[in-house]
């Protein structure tokens, strides 16, 4: 793409620069998996991821104003308008899982908030709650007190965000719940256009940046199993893999199974056939 400058990779998406104004955010196939990027390639993986974050942005518009320009006719491309980046990732959790529940184990908090003794892993919080973290160029990122993430973009900035990301959180749990999936947790990443107003960026509400668990099943006091990448932690894991890079190819049937569940996740959510999405990505936006 020679009107494309590459600016950034991530672990499975590329991002460009189009002009001083907009950027091209490119989702790939590639899966990572206990955060080892595969040598085996999900087919339409990108399009899915890109397909969910569009139909975000259209329909949470009412909450939050974004980043998104167009989506491109290959499903897996957007135009983006550049922002100011914000140094917090702003995490919103519904359930105990990951970190959250680490946090809790030890601490019975996570990033300030007690939380009700007594809860299993998996367990529905009371209320969702706002856990921000920072952005970790290697690595985990690590969850910080409101009083760190007060300091890095300040108080007025963080109440801001807390409200919106608790919103934003709410409109998709609740979609997704009446569709049989409950989105645990996720992490939106913000930032600020020309006239400083907090624009959501990045990708939202997809199974890469939150956690999917299906509705049947659950079950708290162990862990779920992820809607869209179980197939691929089951297979790696009876392989004896150490999660260390390189990770082991993946069989046929795995990647077709992996592939089903990411679909399946696509239109439940959205309830636009995939098939017509690739067709013509902009059935989504209408
Ligand atoms: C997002 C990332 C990706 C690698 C920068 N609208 C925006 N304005 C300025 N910066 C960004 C955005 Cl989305 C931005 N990332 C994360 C995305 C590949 C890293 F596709 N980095």
């Amino acid at each position: 793409m020679p009107e494309a400058v590459h600016v950034g990779s991530g672990k499975v998406r590329e991002i460009f620069a189009l002009d001083d104004e907009r950027l091209l955010l490119v989702a790939s196939d590639r899966i990572s998996v206990f955060d080892v990027v595969l040598p085996t390639e999900v087919p339409d993986k990108g399009r899915v991821l890109t397909g969910l974050s569009g139909f975000w942005f259209v329909r949470t518009r009412h909450i939050c104003p974004n980043h998104l320009l167009a989506l491109r006719p290959d499903g897996r491309s957007t135009e983006v308008q550049r922002l100011e980046m914000l140094p917090i990732e702003c995490v919103v959790r519904g359930y105990l899982a990951g970190s959250g529940w680490k946090d809790y184990q030890r601490t019975g908090a996570t990033s300030g908030h007690v939380l009700p003794e007594g809860l299993r892993e998996s367990e529905r919080l009371p209320e969702p709650i706002f856990t921000p973290a920072t952005k970790a160029t290697e690595g985990h990122d690590e969850n910080i007190t409101r009083e760190q993430a007060a300091e890095l973009v300040g108080p007025d900035v963080l109440a801001e965000l807390e409200q919106l990301s608790v919103a934003l959180y709410r409109f998709g749990a609740d979609h997704a719940a009446a569709r049989g999936i409950i989105l645990a947790d996720t992490k939106f990443e913000l930032g600020f256009d020309d006239q400083r107003r907090l624009v959501l960026a990045d990708e939202v509400m997809t199974p890469d940046s939150s956690r999917f668990w299906p509705v049947d099943g659950y079950e708290p006091g162990r862990s779920q199993p992820s809607f869209d990448k179980q197939p691929v932690r089951d297979y790696t894991e009876a392989l004896g893999w150490d999660k260390a890079y390189p990770g082991p190819e993946l069989p046929p049937e795995v990647v077709d199974g992996t592939r089903a569940s990411y679909i399946d996740a696509f239109e439940r959510i959205t309830g636009v056939g995939f098939d017509r999405y690739v067709e013509d990505p902009a059935v989504l936006l209408r």
